[in-house]
């Protein structure tokens, strides 16, 4: 749903201009240094980017989730490390508070997500405990007016940024499976909380993830998101729908801008007497990808606008972040391979891109888990 159009396109330019006279310039500094540089850091925060989708009554912008996807379309068009620091914010990092935190919950913590001033960081997944979220062992046993929270959190992203994490824990030990989940925002510096050494990663350098390591962690039994034990999982799927999206419109930026690129370089590439973009074969590449990017691209703007209506979109979210993610990864390999010897090249660029975008296969679930999701989603409408 897009409530005024006007207003929309003065946002969608002035982030578009952002993109590419602040953003593409530094992407190379960024990849190196494995930090963004702060004055970036500070226009986006003067930009609004902390608080797209935080209801306008914390300080956000209040994005509906297609106005959100329009967004992350241009945003992502540069290194997705950018969007990496503040999409937790609009995303996992924070909406546990917006759909399911009371009102002190949002009060205390909404506004300071908004403005980018604090990092919210969503830890729910484990050791042991990947795929198969419903498994997890951190516990969280009450103790009097607190919860102790014990367990370790692996691959958080935005841990090492962070100011709050969204924590995933067993209440009720006895419960196996998903039942005994409840879900907590602990604040960084609570004592008993610690992080583990920086991860070195295949790509995204500046984005950063870190274990998160509760020891006889105590926390006020007002740090439990709802106040209700047991609701932790269902939260987090949740969550996970409209992250799904998310990453899919991410897919979708990055796509454009590989293909741009492409495209310009077999534009400018001259081999056996004319541009490499007159060959057929050359065209096969851009055309897969031109299509494939353009069912991607309405696939999140269709899954976007069926949340904005209200619609459970857990079937199509899982759509979108499969086809988006898998179809951005034969687009790298695309964009690569039409770079030929220079697609090698780290000073082109476009391999990092295609290991920057390696990750959208894995994170906020792999592409089995979606297939799964979708597959199970089928059988049990046609049960019902
Ligand atoms: N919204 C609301 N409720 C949901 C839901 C959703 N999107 N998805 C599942 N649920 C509910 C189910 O309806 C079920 O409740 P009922 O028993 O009342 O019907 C409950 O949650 C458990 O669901 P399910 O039986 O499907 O759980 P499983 O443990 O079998 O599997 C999967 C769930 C595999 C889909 C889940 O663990 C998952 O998404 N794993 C991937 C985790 C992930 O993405 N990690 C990335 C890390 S975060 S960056």
């Amino acid at each position: 749903m897009i409530r005024d159009q006007e207003t929309l396109n003065i946002l969608l330019s002035a982030i578009a201009r952002f993109v590419r006279e602040r953003l593409m310039p530094v992407e190379n500094e960024v990849a190196e240094s494995d930090r963004i540089p702060e004055a970036v850091v500070a226009e986006m925060k003067t930009l609004g980017l902390f608080g797209l989708s935080i209801p306008e009554k914390y300080g956000g912008m209040g994005l509906t989730m297609e106005e959100e996807v329009l967004a992350t379309f241009e945003i992502a068009r540069a290194s997705p490390a950018f969007r990496s620091l503040f999409a937790s914010n609009n995303g996992i990092g924070a909406q546990s508070i917006v759909i399911d935190g009371t009102m002190a919950q949002k009060a205390r913590y909404l506004p300071r997500l908004a403005s980018g001033e604090i990092i919210g960081a969503f830890a729910l997944t484990e050791p042991d405990a990947g795929s198969d979220a419903g498994s997890l062992c951190a516990s969280a046993l009450r103790d009097g007016d607190s919860y102790v929270i014990n367990g370790t959190k692996r691959y958080i992203t935005n841990a090492p940024e962070a100011g709050i994490y969204t924590v995933m824990a067993r209440t009720n030990p006895d419960k196996r499976g998903y039942g005994g989940i409840s879900a907590f925002v602990v604040e960084r510096g609570t004592p008993g909380l610690s992080l583990g050494q920086i991860d070195k990663k295949m790509g995204q350098k500046g984005a950063h993830i870190c274990d998160v390591i509760f020891e006889n962690c105590r926390v006020p039994a007002s740090a439990l998101i709802g106040r209700r034990e047991g609701a932790g999982f269902k939260m987090a799927m949740k969550v996970l729908d409209k992250g799904r999206i998310n990453i899919a419109a991410t897919c979708v930026g990055v796509s454009q801008r590989m293909l741009d690129d492409a495209l310009r370089y077999a534009m400018e590439r001259e081999q056996f007497g004319k541009p490499i973009a007159e060959f057929q074969l050359i065209q096969a590449m851009l055309a897969d990808s031109k299509a494939e990017l353009y069912a991607a691209r309405s696939m999140v703007v269709d899954a976007a606008r069926r949340r904005d209506e209200g619609q459970d979109v857990g079937t199509e979210a899982a759509c979108a972040k499969l086809f988006a993610s898998e179809a951005c990864g034969r687009i790298a390999d695309r964009a690569v391979q039409i770079f030929g010897g220079a697609g090698y090249l780290a000073e082109y660029g476009i391999e990092r891109f295609y290991r920057d975008v390696r990750l959208f296969r894995i994170f906020e679930g792999t592409s089995q888990i979606q297939q799964l999701v979708i597959a199970r989603n089928m059988i049990r409408g046609f049960a019902d």
